[in-house]
């Protein structure tokens, strides 16, 4: 049975870290864009999809069978990494457990945070926004650390932490303190020349 996926999608860093996470695992997918700016997100046919009318969702169909959805940027990483063994995923215990450690470190500690810090821009909490993206920011200038003497976050090779770690990264480039941190700088070059990295950043771009 011949298997299809679409990866419903804006230029976001959950839709990038989606995509990403497709083209490094080798799936071939077709990128259905929505447009966040007129609303399609809340239409019917994308809430028939997900309620929550929220971005990115998977869409996996097979003939003959209901269509198998997801509708979590980081569980959609997890499946490309169940599709493509070793790609995304370390296969030794240990070695995936750090990997999750790391995943999860900047999928809570820092996308959440920066989120949260997002979600209160246009409210008067000001205050409050400027504490939750000071913390964000700072949290992920620690993951220095973790590429001070390995090529990627969770070692010697590329992972869902990568992933996770370098379209939040991205979208702080400007306020990071990259003179204070080389390893963290060089990790993003070497992240952002990776050709599925270039593919997954480009896959929402109109034609
Ligand atoms: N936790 C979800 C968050 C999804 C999410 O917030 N998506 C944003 C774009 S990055 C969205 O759809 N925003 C439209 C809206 O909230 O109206 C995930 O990681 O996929």
């Amino acid at each position: 049975m011949k298997t299809t996926l679409e990866l419903h999608g804006a230029q976001t860093g959950n839709c990038f870290r989606a995509a990403i996470a497709l083209e490094e695992a080798g799936l071939s997918y077709t990128p259905r864009i929505v447009d966040l700016s007129i609303g399609e997100h809340l239409r019917g046919e994308h809430l028939a999809l997900n309620p929550a009318g929220k971005v990115p969702v998977l869409v996996e169909k097979e003939e003959g069978l209901e269509p198998f959805i997801l509708t979590q940027s980081n569980a959609i990483i997890l499946y490309a990494a169940g599709k493509a063994p070793g790609r995304l995923l370390p296969g030794s215990d240990r070695d995936r457990s750090i990997c999750l450690e790391r995943f999860f470190f900047f999928v809570t500690d820092v996308i959440a945070v920066s989120h949260a810090a997002f979600s209160l821009r246009a409210t008067s909490a000001q205050q409050g926004q400027k504490i939750l993206a000071d913390r964000a920011l700072a949290t992920l200038e620690t993951a220095e650390r973790y590429v001070a003497h390995d090529e990627f976050m969770a070692g010697e090779t590329f992972s869902a932490a990568d992933i996770a770690a370098f379209t939040i990264a991205r979208s702080m480039e400007m306020d990071l303190p990259w003179p204070k941190l080389p390893s963290l700088r060089k990790w993003f070059e070497r992240i952002e020349g990776r050709p599925a990295v270039k593919r997954g950043l480009e896959a929402f771009d109109r034609v």
